[in-house]
């Protein structure tokens, strides 16, 4: 039987690549310059999508390929993935949960310590030769500070327990509390970020979270307070966090998605309260490598007729 043929959306890591090309027929999307040509000669052929958190896969290209049984995601997020698309016409979905949980929460961590400590700012000072002239402003302690955790699942419970160790108190916001955590549950989010200093962010996207975190949001967590992004750029206001931070209504920021990847505003740039990454919490080696064999173990899983690892729909 000849090797199925998958679409790939963005690159992977050359391991990944190896171990599919040596399985399936891969269609480079991201490659193709005329996108349109690449499916209307593979179109009809192509079995599986594999693609990524941030890239996902429309209703309006797997519209275009008619023998899709699967779409495999290297990333939890779903949310760039038409599920009710997938759903209704008998596509399967897989995503790449729990492996990555622990980088991503650590992220989260560091970014809070960057943002606060000001650890960025603070290499820079050095580099430049500031400290032989003078000694550099002081920073915010992050140790026993009042942190609400916006989104409860598998990364939230993580940062949380991490910052528990950091002895901070921890509150939350989610649609309902969770009897199983020692962490106090707010059912309101504009109140969860006036009760605390740091706002972390580990919301999963998709419509019923777009802009949750507002300008409401962000004028309660107040001029002293530090928010942290690792979830999707499209839970916050972009707009109105760029305002706060502009204009010192809030102390600082560290973000890993923004509204638009990879070309994010441009009024970020200037900012020295905000510290930037390139959507990279999951982006360790040992992270990789085991999200790139769940999907692949996934399109073994479907195409020998055995059970999904980890599906989604
Ligand atoms: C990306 C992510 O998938 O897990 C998610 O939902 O957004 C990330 O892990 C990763 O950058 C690979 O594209």
């Amino acid at each position: 039987m000849s090797a199925p043929e998958i679409l790939l959306m963005g690159p992977y890591p050359d391991w990944d690549m190896t171990e599919l090309e040596a399985k399936y027929k891969v269609h480079k999307f991201y490659e193709a310059a005329d996108k349109d040509a690449l499916l209307s000669q593979h179109g009809a052929n192509i079995r599986a999508i594999a693609t990524r958190g941030e890239l996902g896969a429309s209703a309006a290209l797997m519209g275009k390929l008619p023998s899709l049984e699967i779409v495999s995601c290297y990333g939890v997020g779903t949310d760039a993935i038409d599920l009710g698309y997938a759903k209704s016409n008998g596509i399967k979905v897989t995503n790449t949960p729990d492996v990555l949980t622990a980088d991503v929460a650590d992220l989260g961590v560091g970014l809070l310590l960057a943002a606060a400590r000001q650890i960025p700012q603070a290499d820079t000072y050095v580099r430049q030769g500031s400290w032989t002239k003078g000694n550099m402003g002081l920073v915010t302690r992050v140790c026993g500070k009042k942190v609400g955790i916006v989104g409860m699942g598998r990364v939230g419970v993580t940062v949380a327990r991490r910052l528990a160790a950091f002895e901070c108190d921890i509150s939350y916001f989610d649609i309902a509390a969770r009897t199983d955590l020692p962490y106090t549950f707010v059912a309101d989010l504009t109140e969860l970020a006036r009760g605390c200093e740091f706002l972390i962010v580990t919301l999963s996207g998709g419509e019923s979270t777009k802009g949750i975190v507002n300008a409401g949001v962000l004028a309660a967590l107040g001029k002293d307070g530090i928010i942290v992004n690792i979830s999707r750029g499209s839970t916050v206001d972009e707009d109105a966090l760029l305002d706060v931070l502009e204009k010192g209504q809030i102390k600082a920021a560290g973000l890993d998605v923004f509204a638009t990847e990879p070309n994010i505003n441009a009024r970020y740039l200037p900012l020295t309260n905000v510290v930037l990454q390139p959507h990279h919490a999951s982006g360790t080696v040992e992270t990789r490598q085991a999200m790139g064999k769940l999907v692949r173990d996934n399109l073994a899983a479907h195409f020998s007729g055995a059970a999904l690892l980890t599906p989604v729909v």
